[in-house]
């Protein structure tokens, strides 16, 4: 296959993208150049010192380990000077971050999880960077912009992707127009074209979920995974679990071979449902991509895409997946009575 970079790759399908516009590339290659940099300390992590924890908490309330501040740090630098954005949202900031000031921005807003699936990082499971893209709305209020308008519905994005580090570092995105997964080749240091145009098959053949909750799931949950796993996949065969515990890398494997992740909705110590993952930061961006191949992303019966963030950090119950395996969900859910999913 010829070599194709992302930047060639774009410009390929300016016709078809409106987002191959030059600020647009400007800011892909901006997330480009913090992934290889990013990249460059995954893989050496257990070189030098940047295993563990700094010591902090985030605004999850989560242990902040160095190559997770490392990772944010280095978006929220790179990204900052890239003159295309008005406003940014990290998994690790609890408030927007802000761009405007003495340097030049533009009407792009970015969402992103600067290192997913950080509590693999120190026994080099493979983890990842998600982002997010949205306009800022045309009626845009003077200023530094609201957080109404970085809160826009999800299927109002105009670019989402991730970055996985592992075997190979490699960045899957869409702008709409189909999914793209390209492969850095580290001699040149460039992401080329090495997955055009990804499509999830319409039925898997893996279910990834956390069955230690089981406990704390509803009925109807536990019956969507009983049947997963009593199911035979499109060659009459079980379906195999598989779960590693890092969005990005089981999102991918089943992106390519077929299958469904679940998170679905925990009962907590109030009685209350929630779920774990982030809308904004993960649920949303994997929801557009997985649509644009042929998927299907709920919470166990609403299209995330529908949603509209209530707060930056809203989680949500995540289904996503192949076509038929998210359709199955959906109507086990609704059959069960499901109580656990939240309104939109
Ligand atoms: P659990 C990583 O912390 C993460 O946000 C996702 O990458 C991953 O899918 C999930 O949490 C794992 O959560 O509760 O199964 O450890």
């Amino acid at each position: 296959m010829r070599q194709v970079t992302v930047t060639e790759h774009l410009l390929q399908h300016q016709k078809k993208s409106p987002m191959a516009t030059g600020r647009f590339t400007l800011l892909l290659n901006e997330l480009i150049l913090s992934a290889k940099l990013i990249s460059r300390e995954v893989t050496k992590a257990g070189l030098v010192d940047v295993l563990g924890f700094t010591g902090e908490t985030n605004v999850q309330g989560e242990k902040v380990r160095k190559l997770d501040e490392f990772a944010n740090n280095v978006l929220i630098h790179r990204l900052r000077r890239s003159g295309v954005l008005c406003a940014m949202a990290s998994e690790e900031n609890g408030d927007l971050i802000q761009v405007s000031g003495d340097l030049p921005h533009g009407d792009y807003i970015l969402i992103f999880d600067p290192l997913d699936g950080s509590s693999n990082i120190d026994v080099n499971v493979s983890i990842g960077t998600i982002f997010s893209i949205y306009r800022r709305p045309l009626h845009k209020s003077p200023g530094a912009p609201s957080l109404a308008e970085v809160l826009q519905r999800c299927d109002k994005q105009v670019a989402a992707g991730y970055f996985i580090y592992g075997s190979s570092t490699m960045m899957v995105y869409t702008t709409g127009n189909g999914v793209h997964g390209f492969t850095l080749d580290p001699s040149v240091g460039e992401f080329l074209l090495s997955h055009p145009d990804m499509k999830i098959p319409e039925s898997g053949r893996i279910y990834s979920v956390n069955e230690s909750y089981w406990n704390s799931w509803d009925t109807a949950t536990q019956s969507a995974v009983t049947h997963f796993r009593n199911a035979k996949n499109a060659r009459g065969k079980p379906y195999s679990s598989r779960y590693i515990g890092s969005l990005v890398a089981d999102f991918h494997r089943n992106l390519l071979y077929g299958g469904i992740f679940m998170y679905p909705a925990r009962r907590g110590e109030d009685g209350s449902y929630s779920g774990k993952l982030r809308l904004t930061c993960e649920a949303a961006p994997m929801a557009f991509i997985v649509e644009q191949a042929g998927g299907m992303a709920t919470d166990g019966v609403n299209r995330i895409m529908e949603y509209t963030p209530t707060e930056l950090h809203q989680r949500v119950p995540l289904f996503v997946g192949s076509l038929e395996d998210v359709r199955a969900v959906r109507e086990i859910m609704l059959r069960g009575g499901c109580d656990t999913v939240p309104g939109r």
